[in-house]
């Protein structure tokens, strides 16, 4: 460089040249503000998800809320109810916990019949991994003083969908926050500016956004979001209902579907994105010959509970197809499913919480595609369409 370079700017972007890194907003919306807008977890690396990108997933749209006009009301079985500003949250003791968010719907298009032709991101891309930072919710609940016959809290969202779930009042002392920042700045308006919920390893829809009223309760509201949605019919024709924790999965990253290792046969790394609710990742096993043998992953430190890890292992590509797979151990011991296993439990109505072992294929010219076990039966038939809610 020859001459002097840009002014300052008062709020950096990416360079020009990542214009393609961006979240792919869900075709086929039946409204215009409900759906999702996943993240490019192909085109990362590390374990943080920036701000820009951390995947959306709105029933109708981001509301604009100004800060100063916000209130947060905690009401019903407590000894004082209680009314914050957002001014008056930001006077109690903060605490920061790193941790992913991920859509019950996430991945779901693996319940489809025919591989999704989507890449990693844009098929699994309904998780993200942030540091928030805010109050922990069980301060706010003893200043309540919650009554014994509290069961559950009815988290109430300031959006136009007027979103309300229920969390079993065991969670929200535990390591629930009420979240303001993303990190380090205020969280974006997509994400649930100025206020949100944040439930450690718990499904993303409890993660309540733009939170404005917590109502304690002896019992559930049985909302839409967790009866006729964000259930998973079962076989038998029951439906599993408050499915809190996500279970263990891992994904390569890279390669992954829709690359291409144009340099040929070499020396490789697979990088990939492990994460389980239940607490850390304890191992990541790597199989390149569609899971004849397998090799265990490093796993980046620091390993986190609750949050993106970060999986690596180099790999000596002979030029022949592969199939590559990646298959997560959490500390309790749980094992990430093959599909076939995943399918013969659950059925291919669920729709949610599909954790399933995700293969790439590739190919000797170097393409990368998602294909199903080769063994496996279509033995259900029933041609469904996942979809993201
Ligand atoms: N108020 C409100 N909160 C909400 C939602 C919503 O539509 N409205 N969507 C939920 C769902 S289904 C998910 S998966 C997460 C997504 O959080 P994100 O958009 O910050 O990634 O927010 C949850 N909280
Ligand atoms: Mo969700």
């Amino acid at each position: 460089m020859k001459v002097p370079g840009k002014e300052f700017t008062p709020y950096g972007k990416p360079s020009e040249y990542e214009a393609d890194v961006s979240r792919f907003p869900s075709p086929n919306r039946v409204m215009r503000n409900s759906g999702v807008a996943w993240t490019p977890l192909h085109l990362l690396e590390g374990s943080i998800t920036p701000n820009g990108l951390h995947f959306e997933r709105h029933h109708n749209g981001v509301p604009q809320i100004d800060p100063d006009q916000h209130e947060l009301m905690i009401h019903g079985l407590v000894k004082h109810p209680l009314k914050f500003t957002v001014d008056n949250l930001l006077r109690y003791p903060l605490r920061s916990q790193i941790c992913f968010i991920e859509c019950g719907g996430n991945s779901n298009a693996g319940f489809n019949k025919q591989p999704s032709r989507a890449a990693a991101g844009y098929f699994h891309g309904m998780v993200s991994c942030a540091e928030w930072t805010g109050i922990p919710l069980s301060i706010l609940l003893h200043e309540a003083g919650i009554d014994k016959k509290a069961k559950w809290l009815i988290a109430e969202g300031g959006d136009a969908f007027v979103m309300n779930i229920s969390i079993p009042v065991e969670k929200a002392m535990d390591d629930a926050i009420v979240a303001l920042y993303q990190n380090g700045e205020r969280i974006r308006p997509e994400n649930g500016y100025p206020l949100r919920l944040v439930l450690p390893g718990w499904e993303g829809v409890l993660n309540v956004k733009w939170l404005r009223r917590l109502t304690v309760s002896d019992s559930p509201a049985m909302a839409r979001n967790e009866t006729s949605k964000y259930t998973e019919l079962l076989p038998s024709g029951k439906a599993r209902q408050f499915t809190f924790e996500m279970e263990a999965k891992s994904l390569i990253t890279s390669p992954s579907s829709g690359m291409v290792l144009k340099d040929g046969p070499g020396l490789y790394q697979i990088s990939g994105l492990a994460w389980t609710g239940s607490g850390k990742i304890k191992q990541v096993d790597v199989s390149t010959d569609g899971g004849r043998s397998w090799a265990q992953a490093e796993l980046q430190g620091p390993v986190l509970p609750k949050s993106l890890t970060r999986f690596r292992i180099p790999w000596h590509w002979q030029g022949g197809p592969s199939i590559l797979k990646s298959r997560a151990i959490d500390e309790t011991g749980y094992i990430q499913p093959e599909r076939e296993v995943l399918l013969a439990n659950r059925g291919r109505h669920g729709f949610f919480h599909y954790n399933a072992i995700v293969n790439w294929e590739v190919e000797s010219d170097g393409n990368v595609n998602h294909v199903y076990n080769r063994n496996e039966k279509e033995n259900n038939n029933l041609g469904l369409d996942a979809s993201w809610d």
